[in-house]
């Protein structure tokens, strides 16, 4: 056949290292940028596959998003702006780590087992971030597509919320919205006004945010949706890419897991403050009060905020919707207690990873789900929607009732329910705090964090430690769990559990306690755990000060 020639002929310009061993992780190939370029073109076979599979138009997005400028990355996007399944990123480490001989015979293994018929067109969305080896990296997607015989799209330089979006949207034929960035813009930001309508008087300084763009693409997508904030916003953009380098001491993954200020950020004491990571599909909040003290406003308070927002608003509308909130292990243990004995929202725990809390999320009603780390969105039933809409037309309620009604209307249209999306999330939590006229340290004092601390231990093999109960508890090795519950037990409020990362060679480990100095000692003497049990490498783990 023709087409297998071609790619053939293709692949032999995107060649694979020999001996090269590259795993579709957590969230897709991650690594080095050197060692990308077949594993783009491959990904461009396989998402032309994918979409003649399902009949639709299937999302790539090369981005390493937090990581540092020298890496990269890619995923691919399912039909409905989903993680593609994972049958599938079974089949992408398949023909990721097939050597250049047997190409054609994996390309085959997947056409047959999934019995696709290669007559079938097929469409590809490409996107990518603005690391310097992004550009190549895309073309090689786009030139595994056109190998094939299918056709690209080139979105460009976009967020990865941003193509999930667009593939969404094509495939539900725009009800979704415009395929378009200027459609993303203006779906998100009209709604945005409508809901910044019913909060009456914010002064300036409640229209005005600083963002810490991370030096990545959700700087630029800030500055180009400005215009359609009509003002509402007033945003002070910082590491917008101009000089600094990509996620070096900024952006949500820094500020998260250092819980500390990036740098090139000016803020006043007690402003509001926030932090994308590098492809913008995370964000966290934080602020400094007036003793230089920083307070972070990580996924879970972000995930609290908006569950207490919706719950207000379902009970003013009448709307019985059930309502949940989905985390993982990482989520501090006051937020979790927050939501559960305070707010009665039931809540649900997952393995990291957003695939896992997306999945969850879809079986409730309103599902709200966020990572710890600031990733996170809401995800609205048809039916939930449906009623939603149905309620906001009518003619017959009381003035309450319908006002509470438009409000889940139109929060239904700023939330991008494809994935997280730090700017979609952003005008959500500035909506939220405009309407309820509240300020970021009042949301920060819903509830106070445990403190907490999360180091990670180097391991000869992260594989030999496997856990269960949503990551909680460690099966193996033998007596690692023991290990940790005799630690946990010599200090209050106290939790931790390691897991091997998904997308660095490293075991994790996380700890809260009462005090900080419990979780920092309590995390040390679990990675102590970890080093002896698991197979440590490289020196003791040392006690950070
Ligand atoms: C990836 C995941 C994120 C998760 C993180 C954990 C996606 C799109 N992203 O960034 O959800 O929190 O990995 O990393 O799924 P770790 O396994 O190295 O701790
Ligand atoms: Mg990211």
């Amino acid at each position: 056949m023709s087409q297998f020639q071609e790619v053939l002929k293709q692949s032999g310009l995107h060649p694979k290292p020999a001996g090269l061993v590259l795993q579709y992780g957590t969230a897709g190939f991650r690594t080095n940028a050197k060692h990308l370029d077949h594993i783009m073109f491959r990904m461009g076979l396989l998402a032309t596959l994918r979409s003649k599979k399902t009949t639709a138009t299937i999302g790539v997005m090369v981005t390493a998003s937090h990581n540092p400028e020298e890496d990269n990355g890619v995923k691919l996007v399912d039909p409905m702006g989903e993680m593609v399944t994972p049958t599938w990123e079974g089949y992408a480490t398949q023909l990721a780590n097939a050597e250049q001989e047997d190409l054609l015979a994996a390309l085959k293994d997947v056409i047959e087992k999934e019995a696709i018929d290669m007559s079938q067109e097929a469409n590809v969305f490409v996107g990518k971030d603005t690391r310097s080896s992004s550009a190549s990296l895309s073309q090689a997607v786009m030139d595994g597509v056109s190998a094939l015989g299918g056709h690209s799209k080139d979105y460009g330089l976009v967020t990865t919320p941003q193509l999930h979006y667009m593939v969404c949207c094509q495939n539900t034929k725009g009800k979704y919205g415009d395929a378009t960035v200027e459609g993303y813009y203006s779906k998100l930001c009209q709604a945005f006004i409508q809901l910044t309508k019913s909060a009456s008087n914010r002064t300036d300084d409640q229209k005005h945010l600083s963002v810490d763009g991370a030096n990545g693409i959700g700087a630029l997508k800030v500055r180009e949706m400005e215009a359609h904030l009509k003002k509402e916003l007033q945003i002070s953009l910082f590491n917008d890419g101009s000089k600094g380098k990509l996620n070096h001491q900024c952006g949500a993954d820094f500020v998260k897991v250092q819980q500390k200020a990036p740098t090139g950020v000016e803020m006043s004491p007690g402003e509001r403050c926030c932090s994308f990571d590098g492809d913008a599909d995370r964000i966290v909040y934080y602020f400094t009060d007036s003793e230089g003290q920083f307070h972070l406003l990580d996924g879970d308070k972000i995930a609290t905020l908006i569950s207490t927002f919706l719950k207000e608003l379902l009970t003013q509308a009448g709307l019985d919707l059930k309502m949940g909130a989905v985390q993982t292990a990482y989520a501090n243990g006051s937020s979790t207690r927050y939501l559960e004995d305070t707010m009665k929202v039931t809540v649900r725990c997952t393995k990291t990873g957003v695939k896992h809390l997306h999945h969850a999320a879809q079986e409730f009603d309103i599902g709200v789900y966020f990572e710890a780390n600031g990733h996170g969105t809401v995800l609205f039933s048809k039916a939930a929607e449906e009623k939603i809409q149905r309620l906001a037309e009518d003619a017959n309620i009381n003035d309450e009732r319908k006002r509470a009604a438009r409000l889940l209307q139109n929060t239904v249209n700023v939330i991008n329910q494809t994935v997280g999306d730090a700017i979609s999330d952003m005008l959500l939590i500035e909506a939220i705090l405009a309407i309820k006229g509240m300020t970021v340290q009042q949301w920060d004092s819903i509830y106070s964090d445990l403190p907490n601390r999360q180091l990670k231990v180097k391991v000869a093999d992260r594989r030999v430690i496997d856990t269960t109960d949503a990551e909680r508890r460690a099966v193996s090795p033998a007596g690692l769990q023991d290990a940790i519950d005799s630690l946990v037990k010599k200090y209050r409020k106290a939790r931790s559990f390691v897991r091997p990362s998904g997308t660095e060679d490293v075991v994790r480990v996380y700890a809260e306690a009462e005090t900080q100095e419990s979780a920092d000692d309590l995390a040390h003497d679990v990675s102590l755990a970890v080093y002896r049990l698991a197979g440590g490498v490289g020196g003791e783990p040392k006690q950070q000060l």
